[in-house]
């Protein structure tokens, strides 16, 4: 039985994930960089332990560092949230070794996953459609660009360790292959130390739809839904919801089994996300799967009335799952907006410094995540979201309605933020109509310069 969680993470997401062991009557122990001493989740955790400098090299992503601090609370299990080591095989196998629960999938599994090559090829065995591409990994790039013949053009490029855009570029001729080879490989070996690369036919335009799945230690899977998040800017979402305009239940059902399937075949056990591609054809391909909580998941939490920390924790603690896909039904619509301290006049440049005064709305269907008080203070070290607007109604519709009125409401003096931005977005008729793709706001941004 779990009875005490380190929380390996700052911000809103130590906070909810507090809050959650709170209800569930599990002890809680917060770890801090000194930039953090006085953050939110320090004040409200049972325990705390300072695990370092600002720099989250230092303190957030040591493993060595969290490791020793849960061992000295005595902590049985580690939350690790989503960013820093969430994702991070290796810690996961620290945890597996020192005989600490880690509160997400088994190390292998994460690893498998992180290999996008070895990801998409589960995918082929399990019968998830994927985009037309390789099946082994490239490195070279003559190899690479006779392949792309057979692919067909426009191809893209993507690192085999890679994931949300970083090694990935698209070659839309044969006479551009391989420079962009080249450049996507020399990232590559930058940031993941690997110069393994992998090619698939390019879509144009697609939406990103993904499934939460949740898979307990017993063979039981179920998805939760889908997420719309293709509201995004380099590679940086901004607005999610559930569930999308653009998905039938049928084709909900379809796309649901193809994402239970995928947790199958990868042997897949705790909360994870599936995220795929849809055409305007409306085919939907495997893109991979990511095996962290997400920072979208209270829309899933509103249409399901499912608590996904509660059951992260409860299948990392060996419980079955209380309910089969039958009895998870998704309910009304809800709208997430993602408010950064940052600056969208001066480039999205984060905007850290001292919150002065705040006001954030409230009321039914508004649910605010935030670690932000009034004369907190925003570091510059990390991530620039300060807080997660959610709201809920019945319809789209009155959703959209209560997210523009959300937006009106709230107040962030001291930093830039991108509520104004937002409360933009939120009029768009584009968004408004739910005609919508991953080139919304490029679309969006290059109709208001031209
Ligand atoms: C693609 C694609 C089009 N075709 N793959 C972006 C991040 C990484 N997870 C994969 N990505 C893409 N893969 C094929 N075959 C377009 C993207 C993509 C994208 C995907 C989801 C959300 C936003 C995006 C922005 C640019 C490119």
């Amino acid at each position: 039985m779990i009875q005490k969680i380190l929380i390996a993470n700052r911000g809103e997401i130590a906070v909810r994930i507090i809050r959650a062991c709170r209800e569930m009557g599990i002890a809680t122990v917060a770890v801090y960089s000194e930039a953090d001493a006085k953050a939110l989740h320090v004040q409200l955790a049972d325990e705390t332990v300072c695990i370092g400098p600002a720099s989250a090299s230092e303190s957030y992503l040591d493993m060595e560092k969290i490791i020793s601090a849960t061992i000295v609370s005595g902590a049985d299990a580690i939350h690790p949230g989503f960013g820093f080591l969430s994702e991070n095989c290796k810690f996961a196998e620290l945890c597996e070794q020192c005989n600490i629960t880690f509160i997400g999938p088994p190390s292998h599994v994460i690893a498998k996953l992180g290999n996008k090559q070895e990801a998409r090829n589960t995918m082929v065995s399990a019968k998830v459609p994927v985009i037309p591409g390789s099946s082994e990994a490239v490195y070279d790039k003559e190899e690479a660009a006779a392949l792309a013949e057979k692919i067909g053009y426009p191809v893209i490029i993507k690192a085999v360790l890679g994931g949300g855009g970083k090694g990935m570029r698209v070659a839309k001729t044969p006479e551009e292959f391989a420079e962009c080879f080249q450049t996507a490989q020399k990232e590559a070996e930058a940031s993941f130390g690997d110069k393994a690369m992998y090619l698939e036919r390019f879509l144009i335009r697609p939406r990103h739809i993904e499934f939460q799945i949740l898979a307990d230690g017993f063979g039981n899977v179920v998805h939760l839904g889908e997420r719309d998040c293709s509201v995004q800017r380099n590679h940086q979402k901004m607005i999610e919801e559930s569930p999308s305009p653009a998905v039938s239940e049928e084709l909900r059902s379809r796309m649901g089994e193809a994402a239970a399937e995928a947790a199958r075949a990868a042997g897949y056990v705790n909360a994870g996300t599936i995220e795929f591609l849809l055409d305007d054809e409306k085919n939907f391909y495997f893109m991979e799967m990511n095996t962290r909580i997400q920072v979208e998941h209270p829309v899933t939490e509103w249409v399901t009335g499912i608590d996904i920390v509660k059951e992260q924790i409860r299948i990392a603690d060996g419980k079955k799952l209380s309910y089969s896909q039958k009895d998870i039904r998704l309910m009304g619509h809800a709208i997430e907006c993602r408010i950064n301290a940052e600056n969208p006049g001066k480039g999205f440049r984060p905007s850290p410094g001292t919150i002065t005064d705040m006001y954030l709305p409230g009321g039914k269907g508004i649910r605010v995540d935030t670690a932000i008080y009034s004369g907190c203070e925003i570091p510059p070290y990390y991530d620039s979201m300060i807080a997660k607007l959610i709201v809920w109604a019945r319809s789209r519709k009155e959703a959209v309605c209560k997210m523009q009125s959300a937006l009106g409401e709230v107040v962030i003096e001291g930093v830039d933020t991108n509520v104004d931005y937002q409360y933009g977005i939120l009029h768009h008729p584009d968004f408004l109509s739910g005609n919508i793709n991953i080139g919304f706001i490029e679309d969006m941004e290059r109709k208001q310069a031209g």
